[in-house]
């Protein structure tokens, strides 16, 4: 009844694919879930199993990217004083030139910002025929000489695998010549893995390889934390910045909106690593917890209730009564004006539907937002997350820190399998029972409603079947769709960009996100006008 009056969530699943070719049609059935949770005999509510994390099949128009967008873009793409210089033709580094959302602080004295710049080598067919090591390292010391950067990263294209240069060779010459800068690859061809997930892997890697660890002296704070997997889209990261400021929280790295060579460095004298977007830095988490002891807990500040019970969460771990007391003030101090806004809006939007499809973590982070307003999400499904992130994890993996990036399809499988283990040992019990105090990261699924619809790498062919048959208040994408889904008469907001609008992290952003979606799903404009095609 939440899907549509006339049809069943069995019937829209069927038509959703109804078209494909046999083969095609069997792999996406399992891909397209509804959300049934049922109690085992030991009384625990069991998930559906969903397919994800597998390649597209060809033909199928897909929202994805690829592993030099995740690992470039995503989590080196906000850094502000590390030179990103792509190794390939040029359109790959023009392409990826401030496209993402992430907002940076002016340079200082301290840290320089090239957040402006795009950095490539600019492979010509000499450089595919002869190699492109040499033209490499001449970058490199080029944009040394004019910026003398403390860090350089080289990011492989996919010709650059096809060819066979050894960027990681070239980076070790120049560290070695340049001395007081830190240069160093990653093997992030666009190619490798199914979607930008296997680039994230591999840039947690290098830079725990690189960077973590590399700041011997403890810096100074109390409360000393860092938050993982917050890239600064619409300046987020400000606003959570300021939040922790207030109530006595030291931050000492962001991965990696808004950050510097220097907090990467000192990350690992973290005492509490507190995860945002899980599916692109859970490594990082895990390795600083294996090396050197730090745990971590999954936070969300995207939503007002799950900003206060993030709070309240770090507040315990460090059970500290000047800490609650500031958690407590600062909470109590910036609610109200949430209720408020709440009860101005809630009439308007109560009882209206929404569909998330996006990237690997706001497609569930955002629903509780949607809920503060009364909206429900019926249909909803991340563009290249793993089965942990819609079905939770089930056992802490054994990893290896292990930054092999050229293994990156092997070690992600591998590390997938053991998450979704059952427990069995008496070893993993136990550190399930520690962690149940930090309540273990749950997914998607455990938070949506029943029989909702739930699709893995969603194609353009079903986003559009879905909205002809569900007709929803709003369907949130990327820049790839919104216009499609708008000349179907449905407003299209773009969680990945916020449409140029936010910040909707915290207390504040989320009131502002409040007042943004009201506006979209309460237009009248589409009542008004009529498309030069009808
Ligand atoms: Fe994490 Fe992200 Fe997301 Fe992501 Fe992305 Fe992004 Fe995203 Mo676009 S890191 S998974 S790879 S929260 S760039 S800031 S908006 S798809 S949902
Ligand atoms: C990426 C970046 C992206 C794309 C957004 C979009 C982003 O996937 O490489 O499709 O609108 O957030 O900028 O996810």
């Amino acid at each position: 009844p939440f899907v549509v009056e006339a049809l069943t969530a069995e019937q829209i699943k069927e038509e959703l694919t109804r078209q494909y070719p046999s083969k095609v049609k069997r792999k996406r059935d399992k891909q397209i879930v509804l959300n049934e949770k049922k109690k085992d005999e030991s009384g625990s509510l069991t998930l559906p199993v969903i397919n994800a994390n597998t390649r597209t099949s060809p033909g199928i128009i897909t929202q994805r990217g690829c592993t030099y967008a995740g690992c470039k873009g995503v989590i080196m793409g906000p850094t502000r004083d590390i030179i990103n210089i792509t190794h390939g033709p040029i359109g790959c580094g023009y392409y990826s030139w401030l496209t993402r959302r992430n907002q940076t602080k002016p340079p200082t004295e301290e840290h320089d910002n090239y957040i402006p710049y795009s950095f490539s080598t600019d492979m010509q067919d000499e450089n595919i025929i002869f190699g492109g090591e040499k033209k490499l390292k001449a970058a490199i010391k080029e944009a040394y000489e004019m910026f003398h950067p403390k860090a350089i990263a080289v990011f492989a294209t996919c010709p650059v695998g096809l060819i066979g240069d050894d960027v990681h060779q070239a980076c070790r010459e120049m560290k070695r010549e340049l001395v007081d800068c830190n240069v160093f690859a990653f093997s992030c061809e666009g190619y490798k893995g199914v979607s930008q997930s296997a680039g994230h892997h591999i840039a947690n890697n290098g830079v725990f390889q690189n960077m973590v660890g590399n700041q011997t002296k403890e810096p100074k704070g109390k409360f000393k934390i860092n938050l993982l997997g917050e890239y600064n889209i619409g300046g987020d990261a400000f606003v959570l910045e300021e939040m922790f400021e207030k109530c006595g929280i030291t931050l000492l790295s962001t991965f990696s909106g808004n950050s510097t060579v220097e907090q990467f460095e000192q990350a690992h004298w973290a005492e509490l690593n507190c995860v945002m977007c899980h599916r692109s830095i859970n490594y990082v988490a895990d390795m600083i917890e294996k090396k050197y002891g730090a745990p971590w807990i999954k936070v969300n500040f995207i939503g007002a209730k799950a900003t206060a019970k993030s709070l309240r969460k770090i507040a315990e771990f460090f059970n500290d009564p000047d800490l609650t007391e500031r958690v407590e003030n600062f909470i109590t101090a910036e609610y109200p004006a949430v209720l408020k806004a709440q009860a101005e809006i809630l009439p308007r939007t109560e009882g209206k539907r929404a569909m998330l499809f996006v990237g690997g973590s706001r497609a569930h982070s955002y629903q509780e937002l949607f809920s503060e307003i009364g909206m429900k999400t019926i249909a909803a499904g991340y563009e290249f997350a793993h089965r942990d992130d819609y079905e939770g994890r089930k056992v802490l993996p054994d990893i290896k820190v292990d930054a092999d990036s050229r293994n990156i399809e092997e070690l992600t499988v591998e590390r997938d399998e053991e998450l979704y283990r059952e427990p069995k040992t008496n070893a993993d019990l136990e550190s399930l029972k520690n962690r149940d105090f930090f309540e273990n990261y749950k997914g998607m699924m455990a938070d949506m409603g029943e029989k909702a619809m739930i699709i893995d790498d969603v194609s353009h062919h079903e986003a559009e079947k879905l909205i002809e048959m569900c007709q929803p208040d709003i369907f949130c994408a990327g820049i790839k769709e919104k216009y499609a889904v708008q000349k179907l008469g449905v407003p299209c907001k773009q969680l990945h960009s916020y449409d140029y609008g936010g910040p909707y992290a915290g207390f504040q952003g989320a009131i502002q996100f409040y007042s943004d979606i009201d506006r979209m799903v309460n237009s009248k404009v589409k009542d008004m006008i009529k498309a030069p095609w009808e």
